[in-house]
C-alpha cells in the first residue's frame, strides 16, 4: 500500500516537539547562549517532545510519523493521537463542518467564535435557506449524534483578546485552523463603515493571534484561509503561481536576467475584503520569519454545496447555506435560483473564470494539511481548488442538471456587473501542491454537488426559505457609488433538456 502523505515527516514537523532555547531562533529574542544547551555532542539539533517526556534529549530528525505511536493512520494521512486543533470562527459555513469532520477522526476540537456571521446576514435582512441550530443546540447534537465533545468559548478575536489568550493557553493546540473572518467582498464594498469594519476584523484580529502564537504555541501550525482573490486575473495571462514564483522563473529587464524563485507573487486583489487577505498574507509570512512560525495560508477558490456526511446526520447539525448578494457564493446562489425560477444572473458578460472547489473537498485538503505541518519558520502557500469554470459554464451546468434531474426549467440571464472586475480575461492558475504533496483527491465533481444541493434545496421548508428573500437576490452594492439595483442586460433563453435516462444516482 502506498504510504501516507506524511510518513516521512519528523518530530521536526511535529507540533509536540519543544525546541525552547534548543535551536538557534536568536530572530525572536532567544540569545546564543540560552540555544547553544540544546546541541547534541556533534554539534546536531536536539530537542525535547511534549507529548512522550521519557524520550529526554532526541535528534528530532530520526523518529518518523509513521514510526512514532502518537501519529495513527486516518484515511487522509497520520494524525496526532486525540489531536488538539483549535478552530477560529466554528459557527462558520466551513468551520462548523471542519469542527464535526476532525471531531470525527478522532482530534480534540475546540473553538471560538462570536456569532458575528449570523449578525451579518441578519443585518443584510436575510438568513441561512438550511436552518441552522443555536450552539447549544449544535454541541448537544454533536454529543449525541457524533459522540463528540466539542469545546466552545464565545469570543471576539478582535475585541477579546485576553479571552483568546487564556483559552489558548490552556487548550495548548496543536494546530489552529483560523476561518474567523469576514468572508464577503460585496460586504465589505457597501460603504465606508464596512470596509473599515472588515479590514479592522480581519487583518487585526489575525494579527492578534500571532502574537498569541509566538508567545504561547509557537510549535503549532496555523492553518489560515486566504482565498484565490489575492492574485487577481492577471490580464498578461502568466500563470498565477502558489504563492511564490517557482525556481525557475525568471524577470527579465534592460538585458539582463534575475530568478524570481522563492519571491511571493503579485497580488491584486478585486475588493476591500480581498485586499484584507493580502494584508493577511504579509503579516503571516512575516511573522514566520521574524518568530519561526509555521503557515500554510491557504488560497481557496469559490467554495460551493453543503454536504459532508457529518452535517447530514442530523438535522440539527446542518451547516448554513446563504444565497443573498453579500454571503451566497455564485454556485450556491444559482442552485438557489433555479429552485424558486429565478432567472440565474450571470454578472456582465459572464466570462469570469474561477477557481473552485466543494465543502467536502475542501474538509479533506483542510485534514491533509492538518496532518501535515510545516517546519518551524515555514510559510507556504496552497491553491486550493479542484477546477476552474467561467461563471456561464456554471449558470449552464446548473440549468442541465435543474432540467435534467429535476424536471426544473431554467432561465439564464445577464445582468449588470455592479462590481469592478474583467469579465472576459486569461486565467492559468496551478493548484497541484494539495494533489502532489498532500495526495489530495477530489471527490465531489461538480454535477454530483450541484445535483446533491437540488436536493437539499427542493426540499419544500428550504424551497419556501429561498422564496422568503427573493426580493434579496439582485445584488444592489455597486463596487463604484452607484446606488441601485442591477438591470437585466439580456435574457438568455429557457434552457430545457431531455430528463435523463443514463446517469444512475445513489
Ligand atoms: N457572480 C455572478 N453572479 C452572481 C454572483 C457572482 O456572475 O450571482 C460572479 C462574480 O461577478 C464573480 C464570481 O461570480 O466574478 C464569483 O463571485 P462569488 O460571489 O461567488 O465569490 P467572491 O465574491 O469572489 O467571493 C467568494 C467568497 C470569498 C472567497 C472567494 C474566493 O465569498 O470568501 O474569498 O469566493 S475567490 O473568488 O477565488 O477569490
Amino acid at each position: 500500500m502506498a504510504k501516507h502523505h506524511n510518513a516521512e515527516c519528523t518530530c521536526w514537523n511535529c507540533p509536540a516537539i519543544d525546541l525552547t532555547g534548543k535551536v538557534d531562533f536568536r530572530a525572536c529574542g532567544q540569545s546564543k547562549e540560552v540555544f547553544t544547551q540544546g546541541l547534541g555532542e556533534e554539534g546536531y539539533i536536539v530537542a525535547e517532545c511534549n507529548r512522550r517526556p521519557e524520550l529526554g534529549l532526541y535528534d528530532p530528525m530520526s523518529v518518523t510519523f509513521e514510526e512514532c505511536p502518537e501519529w495513527q493512520p486516518t484515511p487522509f494521512g497520520y494524525l496526532l493521537k486525540n489531536m488538539r486543533v483549535m478552530i477560529l470562527g466554528i459557527d462558520g459555513y466551513l468551520g462548523w463542518s471542519l469542527a464535526l469532520w476532525l471531531g470525527s477522526l478522532g482530534c480534540e476540537v475546540s473553538g471560538i467564535d462570536n456569532f458575528s456571521r449570523r449578525d451579518w446576514v441578519m443585518e443584510r435582512g436575510t438568513h441561512t435557506v438550511v436552518p441552522i441550530s443555536r450552539m447549544t443546540e449544535r454541541l448537544r447534537a454533536a454529543k449525541e449524534v457524533l459522540g463528540l465533545n466539542i469545546n466552545f468559548r464565545g469570543i471576539d478575536i478582535l475585541k477579546e483578546r485576553d479571552k483568546l489568550r487564556e483559552f489558548i493557553d490552556e487548550i495548548k493546540p496543536e494546530a489552529i485552523v483560523h476561518y474567523g473572518e469576514c468572508p464577503s467582498a460585496p460586504y465589505s464594498m457597501i460603504d465606508v463603515e464596512h470596509a473599515i469594519y472588515v479590514q479592522q476584523n480581519n487583518v487585526l484580529g489575525t494579527l492578534g493571534v500571532l502574537f498569541m502564537m509566538r508567545d504561547l504555541v509557537p510549535e503549532t501550525s496555523l492553518i489560515k484561509l486566504g482565498t484565490m482573490g489575492e492574485y487577481g486575473t492577471p490580464l498578461t495571462g502568466r500563470p498565477i503561481f502558489e504563492g511564490m514564483f517557482p525556481a525557475d522563473a525568471v524577470m527579465k529587464w534592460d538585458g539582463r536576467e534575475w530568478s524570481l524563485g522563492g519571491e511571493l507573487t503579485p497580488r491584486d486583489p478585486v475588493s476591500f475584503y480581498h485586499v484584507s487577505k493580502v494584508q493577511d498574507t504579509f503579516n503571516i509570512y512575516e511573522a514566520c520569519k521574524y518568530w519561526w512560525l509555521r503557515s500554510y495560508d491557504v488560497m481557496q477558490g469559490v467554495i460551493y454545496g453543503v454536504h459532508t456526511p457529518q452535517v447530514a446526520a442530523d438535522p440539527r447539525l446542518s451547516t448554513r447555506l446563504d444565497i443573498d448578494e453579500c454571503f451566497g457564493t455564485v454556485v450556491n446562489r444559482f442552485v438557489a435560483q433555479a429552485v424558486i425560477g429565478f432567472p440565474l444572473t450571470l454578472y456582465g458578460a459572464g466570462e469570469q473564470i474561477r477557481g473552485f472547489i466543494a465543502l467536502e473537498d475542501a474538509m479533506q485538503c483542510m485534514t491533509r494539511l492538518t496532518a501535515h505541518p510545516p517546519e518551524p519558520g515555514q510559510y507556504d502557500v496552497v491553491n486550493q481548488m479542484s477546477g476552474f469554470y467561467s461563471v456561464r459554464y456554471l449558470a449552464e451546468s446548473v440549468a442541465k442538471v435543474a432540467s435534467k434531474e429535476f424536471g426544473i426549467p431554467v432561465v439564464i440571464q445577464r445582468v449588470e456587473n455592479p462590481r469592478v472586475e474583467a469579465d472576459i480575461h486569461p486565467f492559468e492558475p496551478i493548484y497541484n501542491k494539495l494533489t502532489d504533496r498532500f495526495r489530495f483527491k477530489p471527490k465531489a465533481t461538480l454535477e454530483d454537488e450541484i445535483y446533491r444541493m437540488f436536493e437539499i434545496l427542493t426540499q419544500p421548508h428550504v424551497k419556501q426559505r429561498i422564496e422568503e428573500k427573493r426580493h434579496l437576490i439582485l445584488p444592489r452594492t455597486w463596487w463604484s457609488e452607484l446606488k441601485k439595483q442591477v438591470e437585466t442586460l439580456e435574457v438568455i433563453e429557457e434552457i430545457r433538456y431531455e430528463p435523463s435516462v443514463t446517469v444512475d444516482r445513489p
